[in-house]
């Protein structure tokens, strides 16, 4: 496979590093709304179509406004939400630290490589920065997190995704333009603003996006895969690949830079 020059991966965290939305986040919000006395629980199929608004503090506002029109925060909506989001981020982080919330399979082994290649590894999430370390420190060790030269998280911008403020973002702080890197994601919206960022993304889905729309992205998998464990190829062209390494990336990064120029 040809070898070009690609500088860095830019990778989503929740749905793409680690597969934590349904038993992760969605456990989380159930923790703290339980603690608060209220009687809201969100199930598996109520928590997808929530995941529709990208942010856990714009997920419950939504969640506030569309479904529990006659609730009356006891402070302003807006404190509110920031205060059971606080909690919510105590639970998922406890749940993070527990080992209930693994890497999806082929993360940890493509960030090793990626590390030994001089391949620059970077964060662009919506979620919390504190839960993108505690997931790094629990699944790599405390190492993990000092292997990426960028962790972009959260309120660190104020549009969060689809917009593609966050990748821009990671890109300015990885001091590259978006023809030096790949973008990695597991949602349709994730997608947007990594497109909108002028990244080239490869998508890995998961069970709750599979249905996702995903015209325009660079491939389409079921996951990274092992070399005992390969890859399903969704859409797209992974030539003679079976799972996602190093020498995959860069020759689709070629393959991505030809058709653009
Ligand atoms: C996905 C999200 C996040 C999490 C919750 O983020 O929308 O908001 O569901 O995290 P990404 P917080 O795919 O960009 O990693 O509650 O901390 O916002």
């Amino acid at each position: 496979m040809t070898s070009v020059d690609l500088k860095a991966l830019i990778f989503d965290v929740d749905g793409t590093l680690a597969d934590n939305e349904r038993d992760g986040h969605r456990v989380a919000f159930n923790l703290a709304f339980r603690e608060a006395g209220l009687d809201w629980s969100w199930d598996v199929p109520t928590y997808d179509r929530l995941l529709r608004v990208f942010g856990g503090k714009e997920r419950l506002r939504y969640y506030i406004e569309s479904s529990q029109p006659d609730f009356e925060a006891p402070v302003s909506v807006d404190a509110f939400v920031r205060g059971l989001h606080a909690r919510k981020t105590h639970y998922y982080k406890e749940l993070l630290k527990s080992g209930a919330i693994p890497l999806r399979p082929g993360v940890a082994r493509l960030l090793r490589e990626a590390r030994r290649h001089g391949v620059r590894l970077a964060v662009a999430s919506t979620t919390t920065p504190e839960n993108v370390t505690v997931l790094l420190d629990e699944t790599l060790g405390p190492e993990g997190k000092t292997w990426f030269d960028v962790i972009a998280a959260g309120d660190m911008v104020r549009r969060k995704k689809p917009s593609p403020d966050i990748f821009l973002l990671a890109l300015e702080r990885l001091e590259l333009g978006a023809p030096d890197c790949l973008a990695i994601e597991d949602t349709e919206a994730g997608l947007s603003a990594a497109t909108a960022a002028g990244l080239s993304t490869v998508i890995t889905v998961n069970s709750g996006t599979q249905r996702h729309d995903f015209t325009g992205a660079a491939i389409v998998l079921d996951k990274l895969g092992e070399p005992d464990d390969p890859f399903e190829v969704l859409a797209g062209d992974a030539g003679s690949a079976t799972f996602v390494d190093i020498s995959f990336l860069r020759w689709l990064h070629a393959r991505q830079r030809q058709c653009r120029t």
